[in-house]
């Protein structure tokens, strides 16, 4: 059964030794950062931090912060299981005889719980202020020492396209500026951003509502993040994760629907046209992002559960939090990245690289110019159009083993010939590209190269020894008295 709330799942990573309680004073302004930074790099559990400096609320922080507690948010043992059962979904085939047909029921029952469902109340109910309310009483974080203030860095931003009506979901960081305002930093290429758009549009001034969810069930917390297409729900995608509808409760000032286990709701609204400067922030680049205008958030109203729990992560230096959060999307994402391009095996974004620096790609290569297909087929991929660096290699390179790849790839490449650049849309955290949002993307073709791409030289093997001669040797290494060494 999926976690009905974020306090069962707290139970749970208590239970299994992957949360630390922190019962003294700890001040937000900057400590909590260090206590995070520390805890991820070294393994350590997630953290709770039951009397922050300055606010009677707890804050928790890393719970995403490790494969393993990624696998228990989303309920398995490996996320791994999760990409089999969207691999086994997309590819899912037409039953012959009944017993198949009979096998597949379960699996269709399971897509009938995708839906969100409307409820009429919820624990973000149990208080409701209308009036008397201040983000200043929220442990707020104020992360590193050159940020331009406090960030509310874990918000589940809700929204509508003002055309379609459909929901969209992201987390999108927000600067407090004062008790009832914050920044709203979706940035330009976000779904957020789009529906901001599509108001500005409509001409008149408007008044944007979009509610922010803090704490809610962890598989709802981690869809957020999901780079789904536009126009689907990530409250969906939560559903299908959960086997299990997301319950969802009508906002008291807007037609906006919030999950009904959130902690804290800050429902409020944007006002098309009215920018304010926003950062600089310290980013999960690993430097300070910029300053620049971003929209401006007015709370209108905040509900939450009794004694609520305000969750926060910290990014900064890789690897951090988001890295884990990242693998396993990478992870989740790689079947339906397939079903596009069934020749990728498999793809890896090393911490270094910040998921968009560098994207790893092995293929099964069939025709000439197979690996700048694959680079082009990735850069028309929703957010993996951000991808600044694609290697392309082998099937039998292990994109997971960046060494081996660096070790392969540098072989293989004449840089003139197999290095491609091109021009497009750029992660807006780019620091390096001629102009915000906009520069330039290169891809290696680091395969073998064929004679059909005008390779007319011949190919060298890579130096392998013979099984039988390692069997040999096995054997007299241990004669010979010297360590048994593992390969
Ligand atoms: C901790 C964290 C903070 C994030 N902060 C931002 C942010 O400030 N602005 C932004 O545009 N995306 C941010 N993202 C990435 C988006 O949440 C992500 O791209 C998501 O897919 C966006 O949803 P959308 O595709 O529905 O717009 C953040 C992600 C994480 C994990
Ligand atoms: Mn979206």
């Amino acid at each position: 059964m999926p976690f009905d709330d974020l306090r069962s799942f707290i139970h749970a990573l208590e239970k299994e030794g992957e949360l630390k309680r922190i019962r003294f004073e700890v001040d937000p302004y900057l400590e909590i950062t260090e206590f995070a930074d520390r805890s991820v790099k070294n393994q350590g559990p997630a953290l709770l931090f039951e009397k922050p400096k300055g606010s009677k609320i707890p804050v928790l922080i890393n719970i995403f912060a490790s494969m393993r507690r990624i696998a228990l948010a989303l309920g398995v043992e490996d996320v791994e299981e999760v990409a089999t059962r969207i691999a086994e979904l997309v590819q899912m085939e037409r039953p012959e005889g009944l017993l198949e047909k009979l096998k597949l029921l379960p699996r269709l029952a399971e897509l009938n719980a995708i839906f969100p469902k409307s409820v009429r109340s919820g624990p973000c109910k149990e208080v409701i202020r209308r009036q008397n309310f201040s983000l200043d009483e929220f442990p707020i974080l104020h992360c590193w020492p050159g940020d331009a203030g406090r960030f509310i860095t874990f918000p589940l931003v809700f929204s509508k396209d003002p055309e379609s009506g459909k929901r969209n979901c992201g987390v999108y960081r927000m600067q407090v500026f004062d008790g009832r305002t914050t920044g709203m930093h979706w940035q330009k290429h976000k779904h957020g951003a789009e529906h901001y758009r599509r108001a500005a549009a409509q001409g008149r001034p408007v008044r944007m509502p979009v509610a922010v969810a803090i704490g809610a069930d962890p598989i709802t917390m981690f869809s957020a993040v999901l780079p789904l297409p536009p126009n689907v729900d990530e409250m969906m995608f939560a559903g299908f994760l959960r086997r299990k509808p997301v319950e969802m409760v009508r906002c008291e000032t807007s037609d906006l629907e919030v999950p009904a286990n959130a902690e804290i709701v800050l429902e409020g609204h944007v006002n098309v046209g009215e920018l304010r400067r926003e950062g600089p922030f310290g980013d999960h680049t690993g430097f300070y992002s910029l300053d620049d205008d971003y929209p401006v958030f007015h709370v209108d109203c905040i509900t939450h559960r009794k004694h609520p729990i305000y969750t926060a992560t910290i990014v900064g230096p890789p690897p951090m939090e988001d890295f884990y959060i990242g693998k396993a999307i990478e992870r989740i994402f790689l079947p339906l990245m397939r079903m596009q391009m069934p020749e990728i095996r498999d793809i890896c974004m090393p911490a270094e690289g910040i998921f968009h620096n560098l994207m790893l790609v092995s293929i099964r290569k069939s025709y000439p110019g197979h690996a700048r297909k694959v680079m082009h087929g990735i850069w028309g991929l929703g957010q993996a159009m951000f991808s600044k660096c694609i290697i392309v290699v082998d099937e039998e390179v292990d994109v997971q083993n960046v060494r081996e790849v660096a070790w392969k790839a540098l072989n293989n490449i004449d840089p003139e010939r197999d290095i491609e650049f091109v021009h497009g849309p750029i992660d807006a955290l780019d620091h390096a590209s001629r102009a915000p949002h906009y520069g330039s993307k290169m891809g290696i073709d680091a395969t073998a190269k064929w004679p059909s791409e005008g390779f007319t030289r011949r190919w060298p093997e890579v130096i392998r020894m013979s099984k039988e001669v390692m069997q040999r040797v096995d054997a007299l290494w241990k004669r010979a008295g010297l360590e048994r060494q593992s390969s």
